[in-house]
């Protein structure tokens, strides 16, 4: 009697809890066989959840610029191949391995860039996961969310509150945590400048929006009309078109009568990057963020000592970052400036990213 009870016990184990809908044997998803080699959308095996994982029904993923450096193997880490990219995914869980405590089928929870990681080294113990070396990185390491089902470890998986626009909270996921940590380690204090260079991309627009929620005054950087206007509808306070300003270091420091206390840099661009050390305020800090493949920031000795600045380096965000951002946003105080296409049109969205035309946050519909 006691046998059976434990070997039933056991066998229940093994087994994966499943939600009542059927989860199918194939779905559709983007995969690419190479680096810069053909975006293919078409049918994918539905990912098994481990005992540590969920299984997501992933209804929105926004576009990172990240997913683009994936895809172009730009960087100096080795992403798997072949890849479905992807790293902001919201949507419903449909299945739990037999370990999973946090989650029950039919919670909305999100897939971030930090899937996972060991939870036991020195990084994990004081909650920088993102710098473990055994780091699991969706739409990198691991298939991500350009895919209707993806399978993310339930401790690291984002809580979404119930009732939350799938669409809209896609982006909070990586470029909504990920500045929010960058700000948090600017040290800019409420009433002070911050400078956000990129301000109109996908990590900029957010970031305009929560140093206004933290009480900063934002000054932006981009280039051209439209990204003018959406900095203005968010809030920004000055902005500084890169395209048209000849002394830009001056026109930013007078603007800001000296320096921005702090600068966040999610541009794509090493220039830009150079030129934050040079207009930020004396013992500001410099914050970089964005990841131009090869680019090196380079920082005069003698001023960087007399001004006393910092530069540092900020990497998405831990698990009590990403609770913060998502409830910054469930509060209505940061918005997503989102445009909502198919997924089949991802490669698209990629076209008009690599040509910088992207305003706001490309956001994919798995179901089309
Ligand atoms: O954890 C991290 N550190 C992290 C997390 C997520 C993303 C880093 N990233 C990195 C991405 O890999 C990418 O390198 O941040 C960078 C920006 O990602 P994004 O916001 O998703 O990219 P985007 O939407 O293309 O926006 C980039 C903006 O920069 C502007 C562009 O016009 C665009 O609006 N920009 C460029 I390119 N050059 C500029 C310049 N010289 C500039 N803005 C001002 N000055
Ligand atoms: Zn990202
Ligand atoms: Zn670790």
């Amino acid at each position: 009697m006691m046998l059976s009870r434990v070997t039933t016990r056991l066998a229940s184990r093994n087994f994966l809890r499943l939600s009542s809908t059927a989860i199918p044997k194939t779905q559709k998803g983007v995969i690419f066989y190479e680096h810069g080699g053909k975006l293919e959308y078409k049918d994918l095996e539905v990912p098994k959840p481990k005992p540590n994982e969920i299984l997501i029904n992933v209804k929105y993923s926004g576009v990172c610029h990240t997913d683009l450096h994936a895809w172009k193997g730009d960087w100096p880490l080795d992403s798997k191949l072949p890849l479905v990219g992807g790293h902001e995914g919201a949507g419903v869980v449909v299945a739990k391995g037999a370990n999973v405590n946090n989650f029950e089928i039919g919670d909305l929870a999100g897939i971030k860039w930090l899937n996972g990681s060991c939870m036991a080294c020195e990084y994990c113990e004081q909650g920088n996961e993102s710098n473990c070396a055994e780091a699991d990185l969706s739409g990198y390491t691991r298939d991500g969310s350009f895919q209707q089902y993806a399978t993310a470890d339930a401790i690291q998986a984002a809580q979404i509150p119930k009732g939350t626009d799938l669409a809209e909270i896609a982006p909070i996921l990586c470029a909504g945590v990920t500045v929010y940590k960058a700000l948090k380690e600017s040290n800019v204090k409420p009433g002070q400048w911050v400078a956000i260079s990129g301000a109109a991309g996908g990590l900029g627009s957010l970031a305009v929006q929560y140093a206004k929620a933290m009480g900063m005054r934002v000054l932006g950087i981009d280039g051209g009309a439209e990204k003018k206007k959406l900095f203005d509808s968010i809030g920004g306070n000055h902005f500084i078109d890169f395209l048209e300003t000849k002394d830009l270091v001056s026109a930013i420091q007078e603007a800001t009568n000296g320096g921005p206390h702090g600068v966040i840099n999610v541009s794509v661009s090493e220039k830009a990057i150079g030129q934050s050390v040079e207009y930020v305020r004396p013992c500001g800090t410099v914050v970089l963020v964005g990841l131009p493949a090869g680019a090196v920031v380079k920082s005069s000795v003698f001023n960087h000592v007399l001004k006393s600045i910092n530069i540092r380096g900020s990497y998405v965000g831990n698990r009590h970052d990403t609770r913060e951002a998502i409830e910054f946003f469930t509060r209505g105080k940061v918005k997503s400036p989102i445009k909502v296409v198919g997924l089949s049109q991802l490669p698209e969205v990629y076209k008009l990213m690599e040509e910088n035309k992207i305003v706001g946050r490309y956001v994919v519909d798995t179901s089309k």
